[in-house]
This record gives C-alpha cells, sequence and structure tokens, in this order.
C-alpha cells in the first residue's frame, strides 16, 4: 500500500486576472480534488492545498480546462508576474497588465513537459534532451525570479520586494510615458547567517514602453549569466547586484539592449496595502476589493461563506475578478446597474469589504500546518495576536491608525515581512523575531528590535512603544519612522546593513 502523499499545488496566472468561467472551475477544483479551499496568495494567485498523489493528474487536467496552467509557477525561472490592480486607474491598469502578460508569455520555458506529464500530450520532436530553451539554456537561472509591474501612487505589488520591477511613469492624463526599472529586492534570509540578508530593490533607469519586454529579458539574461550559481543562498539578483556594482548591472543591461537607456523619473508611493469597498473606475465601470483574512478563500464555520459566496457571484458576474498581491480578491468591472446583486450576495455570504486599521494592513504567510520550512504558526495565529494588539491601540488613541504588520513562519519571508513596518518572524515554536522600522509605503527595510520574543509576551514589548507612539509622534508620522526617530531601532539603508544594530 503507497503513503497517502498530499501535494500543495500553485497556479500561474499573471497579474492575477480570473475571468468568472475559470472561477467556477477552480471552485470546482477545491472542492472535488483539494482540501476545500482556494489559497490566494501574496503573489496573486492561487494555491491547493491536500491534493492527493492520485488526484494530481486530473487535477492538472481540471487547471487546463480552464485554459491554464502551473508553469514556472515554482522553480529557478521566471515567476508568476505580478500587476497593480488598483482599479480606480483603469487606462494606466491596462498597460500594467498588459506588460505583465507580455513579460509572462516571454519569458516562460518553452518546453512542452507540462503536457507531456499532466495531460500525456504529444512528445516534442526530437523529445525533451533535445528541446533547446532559447533563454534559460540547459542550466535555467541560478535561482527563483520575481517581477513586478506597479502604477504609483500605489504600492500595492511591493516593487521593492522583487528581482525586476516596472513603475508605470504617467503624465497628467495619466496615460503611460514609460517605465522606471527596479533591480534586486528580495526577502529571503537564514536565522543567523549575516551573508543572507533581505533587500530592497535599487531604481536602475527608464526606458519607453517599447523597450520594456527587452529590458526585462536583458536583465533576467544578465543574473542568469552573472548570478551565483555555487552558492545557492547567495544566487538571488540582489547578491548579484551587491558584488558587481548597480553602475556594472545598468551597463551590461543596457549593453544587450543594444542603447543606453535613460535615467530614472521621478515617482511616489503611497502605501503599499490594498484599498477596500467599491470604486469607479475611469471608465465608469465599478470594482469592489473585498477583504480576505490570509487569502483563504473558504466557508468558515459559523462565519464567512467565502468559496460559496464568491462561486454564487461568479455565477452571475459579467466581469472578472482580479487577485491581490495582499492576498484580497476585486471583483472588478461591474456596470454600475449590477452593483446591487453583488452587494446583496456580499452580505448572504457575510463577505467582508473591509476591517478594522490594524487588520486591513496585515498579510501572514500559510505556515503551518503545510509549509514543511515553518518554525512557527502564522496564518493560523497573526488573526488573533492582531485582535491583542487592537486591544493596546485602541488603549492609547490609535484604532484608527493604519500600520503594517506582517508575520511569516520563518524568514524565507513569504509576506513580506522585513518591510512590514511591525514584522514578525518564526525562531522556533511560538517563538518571533519582532522586527521594526520599514517605511510605511513598502521602500525602507526593517530592523530587529527583539529576539526570540514569545507569542505571549509580543503585545507588552510593543505595548509600550504604541503608548509612545500615541503621546509622542508628530503630525502624520508613520509609526515605522516614529520607532527610528525616537530611538528605538536604527534606519536600515539597505541589505547589508540590515543585520546591524
Ligand atoms: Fe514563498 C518557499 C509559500 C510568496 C520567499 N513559499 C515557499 C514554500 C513553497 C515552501 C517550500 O519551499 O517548501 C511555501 C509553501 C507553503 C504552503 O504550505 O503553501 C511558500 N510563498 C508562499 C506563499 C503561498 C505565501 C502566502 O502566504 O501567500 C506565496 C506564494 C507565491 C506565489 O504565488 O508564487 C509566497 N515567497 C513568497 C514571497 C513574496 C513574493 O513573492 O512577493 C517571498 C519573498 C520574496 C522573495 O522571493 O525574496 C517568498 N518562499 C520564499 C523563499 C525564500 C527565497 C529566498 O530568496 O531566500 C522560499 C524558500 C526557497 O526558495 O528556498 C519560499
Ligand atoms: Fe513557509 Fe517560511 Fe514561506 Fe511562511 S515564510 S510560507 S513558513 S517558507
Amino acid at each position: 500500500l503507497e503513503k497517502a502523499y498530499s501535494f500543495m499545488i500553485r497556479l500561474r496566472i499573471a497579474g492575477g486576472v480570473v475571468t468568472p468561467r475559470q472561477w467556477l472551475v477552480l471552485d470546482d477544483i477545491a472542492r472535488t480534488y483539494a482540501n476545500g479551499s482556494l489559497r490566494a496568495t501574496t503573489r496573486q494567485t492561487f494555491q491547493y492545498h491536500g491534493v492527493i498523489k492520485s488526484n494530481l493528474k486530473r487535477t492538472m487536467a481540471a487547471i487546463d480546462s480552464a485554459l491554464l496552467d502551473t508553469i514556472a509557477a515554482c522553480g529557478d525561472v521566471n515567476r508568476n508576474v505580478m500587476a497593480a490592480t488598483n482599479p480606480a486607474q483603469t487606462g494606466a491598469h491596462k498597460a500594467a497588465y498588459a506588460l505583465a502578460k507580455d513579460i509572462s508569455d516571454s519569458l516562460l520555458p518553452k518546453t512542452n513537459a507540462w503536457r507531456e506529464i499532466w495531460l500525456d500530450g504529444e512528445r516534442v520532436v526530437g523529445g525533451e534532451d533535445d528541446a533547446v530553451e532559447p533563454i534559460y539554456g540547459k542550466t535555467y537561472l541560478p535561482r527563483k525570479f520575481k517581477t513586478v509591474v506597479a502604477v504609483p501612487p500605489s504600492n500595492e505589488v511591493d516593487i521593492f520586494a522583487h528581482d525586476l520591477g516596472f513603475i508605470a511613469i504617467l503624465d497628467k492624463k495619466n496615460k503611460l510615458k514609460g517605465w522606471n526599472v527596479t533591480v534586486g529586492g528580495g526577502m529571503g534570509m537564514t536565522h543567523g547567517e549575516t551573508d543572507t540578508f533581505p533587500r530592497t530593490a535599487d531604481v536602475m533607469l527608464f526606458c519607453e514602453p517599447q523597450d520594456a519586454l527587452k529590458v526585462a529579458e536583458a536583465v533576467m539574461t544578465v543574473q542568469r549569466d552573472w548570478g551565483n550559481r555555487k552558492v545557492r543562498k547567495n544566487a538571488r539578483l540582489k547578491y548579484t547586484i551587491e558584488r558587481y556594482g548597480l553602475a556594472a548591472f545598468r551597463a551590461e543591461v543596457e549593453r544587450r539592449v543594444g542603447k543606453p537607456l535613460q535615467d530614472p523619473k521621478p515617482f511616489r508611493f503611497e502605501s503599499n496595502g490594498d484599498r477596500y469597498g467599491w470604486v469607479e473606475g475611469e471608465d465608469g465601470r465599478h470594482h469592489l476589493t473585498l477583504y480576505v483574512p490570509s487569502g483563504r478563500i473558504r466557508d468558515n464555520e459559523g462565519g464567512p461563506q467565502y468559496l460559496s459566496g464568491l462561486r454564487r457571484i461568479a455565477e452571475v458576474h459579467q466581469g472578472d475578478f482580479r487577485l491581490t498581491g495582499n492576498q484580497n480578491v476585486i471583483i472588478a468591472n461591474v456596470p454600475a446597474d449590477r452593483k446591487a446583486e453583488i452587494d446583496a450576495l456580499v452580505a448572504e455570504y457575510g463577505l467582508t469589504t473591509g476591517a478594522t486599521a490594524l487588520r486591513r494592513n496585515s498579510l501572514a504567510c500559510v505556515a503551518l500546518p503545510t509549509c514543511g520550512l515553518a518554525l512557527a504558526e502564522s496564518e493560523r495565529y497573526l488573526p488573533d495576536l492582531v485582535t491583542e494588539l487592537e486591544e493596546s491601540l485602541a488603549a492609547h488613541g490609535l484604532a484608527e491608525e493604519d500600520i503594517t504588520i506582517r508575520m511569516t513562519g520563518c524568514p524565507n519571508g513569504c509576506a513580506r515581512p522585513f518591510i512590514a513596518e511591525i514584522g514578525l518572524v518564526g525562531r522556533g515554536p511560538e517563538r518571533y523575531n519582532l522586527y521594526l522600522g520599514a517605511a510605511f509605503d513598502g521602500s525602507r527595510l526593517s530592523k530587529l528590535y527583539a529576539e526570540d520574543v514569545t507569542a505571549g509576551e509580543i503585545r507588552n514589548r510593543l505595548d509600550p512603544l504604541f503608548a509612545a507612539y500615541g503621546r509622542d509622534r508628530q503630525p502624520g508620522e508613520r509609526f515605522g519612522d516614529f520607532v527610528i526617530r525616537a530611538g528605538y531601532v536604527a534606519k536600515t539603508i539597505n541589505g547589508p546593513d540590515f543585520h546591524d544594530r
């Protein structure tokens, strides 16, 4: 008798856009083959958990029937490409989505292996052994590679946390002039190993729309050729940039693009969270952002029925769905006269269009029980911790204060905790490192404030800081900036000084 192996499956959904028809198939799969939930991830896609080995092929066939796949969702390749969702900026969103889709398609491995393995597809002539990957070659990339597209003023995709990023530069009429290109961001590190560190991306250059794809390919191939293939923990692009320097990296990218490119243009981000509720786009369509705790779309006993509610909405919805990089869902492109119908379903199934201030700015990775790398709880614990911390904030008159808080079960950083104003990173069962001092817009890393804090102690550690913030902050001063000015933590400039105290 074979063991009942169970698997996690991650889809590739560039820019996080899903049609109602696709949603219904994805929902069927969650109910039939997975653990009854769809998990919206921090990269705008879905994961399934609990798919048993004997159902893998059937699940992949069902995914294929929705015209979706899992190619390059994992591995040392360009991963799921994220795009800004901000529905209010309809034109800019279209441009961001189009670029994300183009990059996703052009940097996708060309192998037919996925179809051969999962769908019994025909073997391509010559077979896999002889197939040439035009960009990846035989040895692919040194490590995973992540690309995002942002549209200021919202930094909802956390541009500074990724290997490669494009920031839309718009004219006064919100028309696209081109893209600032960022390189060398990343979160993962290992506790106690200071030669591993999170890093915020550098803003490297500006390119015109017609050059964006070439720039993306050049950045990825320079990393392919220059990245560290000997030491895997130092293989991400962020370490390549540290080793070679930004100027040398840019010169090589320009050489491969075939011309010099311009310096970056000014831009301004305001926050890295989502905005909730209804918003009207420039095109008169309406868009509703739902708050989905930790992206877990399921029917909660005695609570919100996310799976069934969104299924009912998919049955009547004529627009599309968008997943956000903060694990939330947008019901997008709703004509004005269909809003009431959506509102009624949202109410009937207890779905939420917002949450209290700290909660709506919170993010937790999956961690236990499914993540084999987890050292501590995250998704299952953060909601309770937020309840405790909100009591404390309320006691200091800060109940309405937007403060970003993120938790991960280990320092791989899947919920991007090192760019949250309060970051909690698992060290062991019920023990966390507490990081403070990141910027509210996601542009600055935090610093270790307290090591190995037990879960029960977190509130006591933060309460005096909340008290001081409530009392001494300057007008408009963010919590992440305050803790630096007040001397609780030193400011981190970038990756290499992240571990300095
Ligand atoms: Fe992640 C590995 C979950 C976004 C950095 N991540 C994992 C694995 C697959 C664990 C494993 O290798 O066995 C986790 C599966 C857990 C489970 O039970 O489902 C996992 N990562 C996730 C998700 C589902 C977190 C979530 O709660 O939403 C996100 C799915 C992304 C997606 O849809 O493609 C997820 N992971 C991220 C992010 C954030 C992002 O991409 O915006 C990061 C930090 C950014 C970065 O890459 O630097 C991230 N995950 C990692 C790392 C550390 C990489 C590094 O450079 O050190 C690992 C471990 C590894 O690669 O060796 C990892
Ligand atoms: Fe797992 Fe660590 Fe990623 Fe959380 S941060 S999902 S514990 S790998």
